[in-house]
């Protein structure tokens, strides 16, 4: 099987949504990408497109309120979910959160997948593991973003992806754990080409695979090895 490629650096900013509910129409093919506030979220975006500024990054983390959707090719895009876990943020801010969250990864059609970020020196805080809950129980894969992996050496980064597979290997789903770093750029291709196994899952005969890969028991991991 010829394998599809997508070219992220093609990437573009399409539009804010204030909230759920008012995000485009629910068609094609999402992948949201969600994670505390400054756990490197928008510099993963950034890294995995290639662009500097696709995504803003910043130093004061829970600014990001907005949902912003990013199209990688029509019919493919990227969301990028408001960051979480930011104490300065009221509870009623907090519920309204998860309410809109929970909602998102259960009833978007679109959504093929999600990307969570979190510092690999500080992994699984109670958000992440909501985030991964929901995902698992709306049948959707997650991808687990070590972020920040050039802060490790290689053993320690090792270490770090072993116990994170191991606190999660209770939720059981469908779920891959990986070190990642956007300044070092560590694991990009790999994020990629998963991105990519995502996006064309349900598109097979579309985009010229000619495999009906849904019914093939098809990896969505594809070539990633642990
Ligand atoms: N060492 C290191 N720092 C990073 C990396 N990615 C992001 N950061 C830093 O972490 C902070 C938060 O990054 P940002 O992408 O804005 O996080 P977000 O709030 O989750 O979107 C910034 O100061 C970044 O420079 C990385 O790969 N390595
Ligand atoms: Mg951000």
């Amino acid at each position: 099987m010829d394998s599809v490629v997508i070219d992220y650096r093609k990437t573009r900013f399409i539009t804010s949504s204030p909230d759920i509910k008012r995000l485009p129409d629910d068609l094609g093919a999402e992948i949201a990408f969600a994670g505390r506030s400054n756990s490197g979220k928008s510099s993963a975006l950034n890294a995995i497109c290639d662009q500097k500024n696709l995504a803003k990054t910043s130093r004061t983390p829970g600014r990001t309120r907005l949902i912003n959707l990013f199209e990688v090719k029509p019919g493919c895009s990227l969301v990028d979910l408001p960051g979480y876990g930011y104490a300065a943020v009221p509870e009623a801010m907090k519920r309204q959160w998860q309410k809109s969250m929970s909602e998102y990864l259960q009833k978007r059609k679109a959504l093929r997948g999600i990307v969570v970020t979190m510092d690999i020196r500080n992994p699984l805080k109670d958000h992440d593991r909501l985030i991964i809950d929901w995902s698992l129980a709306a049948n959707l894969p997650a991808l687990i973003l070590l972020t920040k992996a050039d802060k490790l050496g290689v053993n320690k980064r090792r270490e770090a992806v072993g116990e994170v597979k191991y606190q999660l290997s209770e939720f059981g789903g469908d779920f891959k754990v990986m070190a990642f770093s956007a300044w070092n750029k560590i694991g990009i291709d790999e994020v990629r080409q998963t991105l990519t196994n995502w996006f064309t899952m349900f598109h097979g005969a579309e985009d010229a695979t000619g495999d009906n890969e849904a019914e093939s028991g098809f990896n969505p991991y594809g070539s990633i090895q642990d």
